[in-house]
């Protein structure tokens, strides 16, 4: 495939951005060869600055859940820049956004805009310590919820994928409050809450993870959460900045039948603009400036063509049934795949929730970030670029969820379900 323009603009970008990228998964580090540059994305499609056309299975990292460029999305968002890019005053839009989150996710009975995903996750964690008046908060390892200091530890995503999951330039005081417990096990959680008697302020997880590929919580898991948290006095966030919207319409948390007391969301909301928010329980949010003690702020938070970019995304998922869609694709894709892997006689667990999926070349299942650093990278990586070449676009980094939108079709599930086969067989 010709990828000269992207070689140019990649040595060009490598003079000004450090290692070329604004966001350190997209250099193609975990998977080798340099990443292409892309300046029209359509549907299920994105076009390299070559003219190559790529089925997308990373969909801007979830926000394009209706496929790029989507006409309503596009139109909104053209409507409310005539009016004015940004004011820093309060917008109708900001309270349109704010009724329509607490309608769709019922938990939510007060929420704050934020620009980003990282943004929504750090207030979450700071507003459940001025709450609880407690400091200390459990993660799970794997599990990612933004480049916020204390939470990169033990981490997912590119920082894992860059073996670094506990970052440089994070002062140990700043993550002495900070415990990692493994995913999906009980006992580590009982422990830690036993041996921090009043001490837990929460745990913040993603209730499906997709910062290490993706894993389910196995049954009862997250119930248990629930539990142990109310038992203890603690807050249990759920960090939906990739599942909200996305698993259901109101989320993983609508799902899996769970009431978390803080939820944090991303990607979806914002249509493809920059968005975050963070919300919950009245009483909590009510501790956030400028009612309580908890400062949070954001020059751009609710920004008027984000929250119109964001509703329109919303909007139209509530009105085209998105949801039965996207299972189906999923199934399908699913099925083709795995059907692809065997004809080949390549061992593969696909785990897959609606619309978010990651396959793992292992023949163990995947429950845990542990079991994940079992798959065979190497052969993710010819996977990852024999795919590339055929036309088709998956995460560059074994550590990342894949995602489907409402855009992709049955010829592009076809066309991926046959381009895996080859490449399966040569591997
Ligand atoms: P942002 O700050 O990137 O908007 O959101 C951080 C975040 C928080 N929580 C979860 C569960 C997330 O998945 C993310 C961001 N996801 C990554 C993909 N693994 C964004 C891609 C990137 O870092 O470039």
């Amino acid at each position: 495939m010709n990828r000269t323009q992207s070689e140019k603009l990649f040595a060009e970008a490598l003079k000004y951005i450090p290692g070329g990228v604004n966001s350190p998964v997209r250099a193609f580090r975990a998977v080798g060869g340099n990443p292409f540059f892309v300046n029209r994305a359509s549907g299920s499609k994105v076009w390299d600055v070559d003219g190559n056309e790529l089925i997308d299975y990373v969909c801007t990292w979830g926000p394009a859940i209706l496929g790029h460029a989507h006409p309503k999305i596009i139109s909104a968002i053209k409507t409310a820049a005539e009016f004015g890019t940004s004011f820093g005053i309060p917008n109708p839009l900001e309270v349109t956004m704010a009724k329509l989150i607490c309608e769709l996710v019922p938990s939510v009975k007060k929420i704050r805009m934020t620009s980003s995903g990282t943004e929504a996750c750090m207030s979450a964690i700071r507003l459940a310590r001025g709450f609880t008046r407690r400091d200390k908060i459990i993660k799970f390892d794997g599990c990612y919820h933004g480049h916020v200091d204390s939470l990169l530890v033990r981490a997912g995503s590119g920082a894992l994928t860059f073996g670094h999951p506990d970052s440089a330039g994070i002062p140990a005081a700043f993550t002495s409050h900070t415990i990692v417990a493994p995913y999906n096990d009980v006992e580590a959680v009982k422990a830690i809450f036993a041996a921090n008697k009043n001490e837990i302020a929460g745990i913040i997880v993603e209730p499906v993870p997709g910062n290490a590929g993706l894993y389910l919580p196995k049954p009862g898991y997250l119930e248990f959460l629930r539990e142990i948290t109310a038992a203890n006095g603690a807050l249990l966030i759920f960090d939906e900045v990739m599942t909200g919207f996305r698993l259901a319409k109101g989320g993983a948390q609508e799902r899996f039948g769970i009431t978390p007391d803080l939820s944090t969301f991303g990607k979806v909301i914002g249509g493809g603009l920059p968005v975050g928010a963070f919300g919950g329980r009245a009483e909590i949010m009510d501790y956030l400036a400028p009612l309580g003690p908890v400062y949070q702020a954001g020059t751009l938070s609710g920004n008027p063509i984000a929250m119109a970019a964001g509703l329109a995304n919303l909007e139209e998922l509530d009105r085209c049934g998105a949801y039965d869609r996207l299972e189906k694709i999923g199934e399908q894709l699913e099925a083709g795949m795995m059907d692809a892997a065997k004809s080949a006689n390549i061992p593969v667990r696909l785990n897959r929730c609606g619309s978010m999926f990651c396959g793992y070349f292992t023949s163990e299942p995947v429950h845990n970030v542990a079991d994940a650093m079992h798959s065979d990278r190497e052969r993710f990586k010819k996977f990852f670029h024999g795919m590339l070449d055929a036309g088709v676009y998956f995460a560059p980094s074994q550590f990342e969820a894949g995602f489907i939108s409402t855009a992709h079709t049955a010829a592009d599930i076809e066309k991926t379900v046959q381009a895996a086969a080859k490449v399966l067989r040569n591997l």
